[in-house]
């Protein structure tokens, strides 16, 4: 009886240990709560619509009549059905472009669409646009210029203070915005409320005084994800092609990214693995050459959208994928066929992920609760080695030979980016090949493979910065 009753007290002892074990220390760079939700996004809108579209350019010189602005079939729900029908998660608004035209009715200056035909002057794009969004279960977002070629003040402290207010006012008006864009633009000839001179910023970085501005978000809309060049929450990929750098870091140190207030593009690209700040790349593409409608140019095929999908998403990032309404106001029907394309590409070639059927091997774990399991199918747990443990494997086999085309793998963010350096081997036959290899995973990587008919697939961690936490692992 005795030694059935210490027994039961070690055993006791035992699954209490095997309980307890606890997660890795998360790294000294981790995301807070808005950035692990936008990660999840993966892929959203950019819309640039407003007077350009109607002048056929890209960039309006600030001089344009408000007259001009004037869709003759404009439809936020039809817009807002293309970006869900897409499955891009959200959609961010020009709502001032750098020649100053607002596409809703400002408080604060007359040069808006409040002096537009649309809707006899009574028609506010934003709003209906945040409207048709909240009904349709898409985020809103709001892309508002910094730079502005039409306002007399434009250089002065008397602009930012009226920058200010636009920005009170949008995020007053119409919340919930999930991320405020501020591309970088600062400063060049311009009408400058008829001034029509040069006014070019030695650094934008400095002039804006961005930590007032991320201040004025946090306070009205702590919940926006930032995308400046000032204190991001996220940053630009460095290019405007789609492709995030093989080896992207999410962290910068800002400083370092904007030494002298001018940005460095390839720190941009890369990302620093030391960086102090969770800041992750976002590339910023359009459907077409330009960011605006212009008649004669085409959208890009499905198969480059998917090219463009591998180098965003699959790099760890998100892709902000501009579309350009036409002078209809209505996104161009090739353009919406090419889109449609694309996403039913991108299904098809991630809908089976034969992962679950794999007999599942990891080389070690940290403890019950972080074992391989955690690694299949979305689900709540990781895969996470004990802490003087930084390299490892995963191992995945089949009874029958499957055609392997794609790896995808994620880490367990929220705990911070770890893993440098890594390679993927197939079993063929009898013998081992290397079919991959990579540097940096982060939120998600995916990796083309050659395609191979494998009985095994295993994936070697070959180096990173802590203990080892993967998310998951998905073959396709
Ligand atoms: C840039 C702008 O100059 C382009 O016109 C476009 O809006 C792009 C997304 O950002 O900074």
């Amino acid at each position: 009886m005795k030694s059935l009753v210490l027994f039961v007290v070690v055993a006791m002892q035992l699954v209490a240990m095997s309980c307890s074990v606890e997660a890795p220390a998360p790294m000294s760079v981790i995301p807070v709560e808005r950035q692990l939700q936008w990660h999840k996004m993966e892929q959203y809108a950019f819309v640039h619509f407003t007077i350009n579209t109607f002048t056929d350019k890209e960039w309006g010189y600030g001089d344009e009549s408000p007259e001009l602005f004037n869709p003759t079939d404009f439809d936020a729900d039809a817009l807002v059905k293309v970006v869900k029908d897409a499955n891009l998660k959200g959609l961010i608004l020009t709502a001032k472009h750098h020649d100053g035209f607002c596409l809703w009715p400002s408080a604060y200056t007359e040069h808006s669409i409040k002096k537009s035909p649309y809707k006899d002057g009574k028609g506010d794009i934003v709003g209906e646009v945040a409207e048709a969004c909240r009904k349709a279960g898409v985020k809103f977002g709001i892309y508002l210029s910094p730079w502005d070629r039409n306002h007399a003040d434009y250089g002065s402290e008397a602009y930012l203070e009226y920058y200010r207010n636009q920005l009170r006012e949008l995020l007053t008006n119409y919340g919930p915005v999930f991320e405020m864009w501020f591309d970088g633009a600062n400063g060049g000839d311009g009408y400058y409320g008829g001034a029509r001179e040069m006014r070019r910023m030695k650094s934008g970085y400095l002039y804006y005084d961005w930590p007032k501005i991320v201040e004025i978000i946090r306070e009205l809309s702590p919940e926006t994800i930032v995308w400046s060049s000032s204190l991001p929450d996220a940053r630009w990929c460095g290019n405007e092609r789609g492709v995030i750098a093989e080896s992207c870091w999410a962290m910068i140190t800002p400083e370092k990214v904007y030494p002298n207030g001018v940005e460095d593009a390839k720190v941009l690209t890369y990302g620093m693995e030391d960086g102090i700040r969770w800041a992750p790349a976002e590339a910023d593409v359009s459907i077409r050459p330009g960011w605006f409608y212009h008649e004669n140019e085409k959208p890009k095929t499905p198969e480059k959208l998917f090219d463009i999908y591998l180098t965003s998403v699959g790099r760890g990032g998100t892709l902000l994928l501009n579309l350009a309404p036409d002078r209809r106001g209505r996104v161009p029907e090739q353009d919406v066929e090419s889109l449609m394309a694309w996403r039913k590409m991108v299904e098809e070639t991630f809908a089976n992920d034969v992962a679950g059927q794999a007999s599942v091997k990891v080389s070690s774990k940290r403890g019950t609760g972080y074992g391989a399991k955690g690694l299949i199918g979305e689900n709540e747990q990781y895969w996470a080695t004990a802490d003087d443990i930084t390299t490892g494997c995963i191992e995945l086999a089949w009874d029958k030979p499957q055609t392997v085309k794609y790896v995808m793998l994620q880490e367990y963010i929220a705990l911070g980016q770890r893993v440098r350096d890594f390679n993927i081997e197939a079993l063929c036959g009898d013998s081992w090949q290397e079919v991959a290899s990579g540097t940096t995973i982060g939120y998600k990587r995916i990796m083309p493979l050659k395609e191979v008919e494998a009985t095994a697939i295993r994936v070697n961690f070959l180096d990173s910065r802590g203990p080892l936490a993967i998310d998951r692992v998905a073959i396709y």
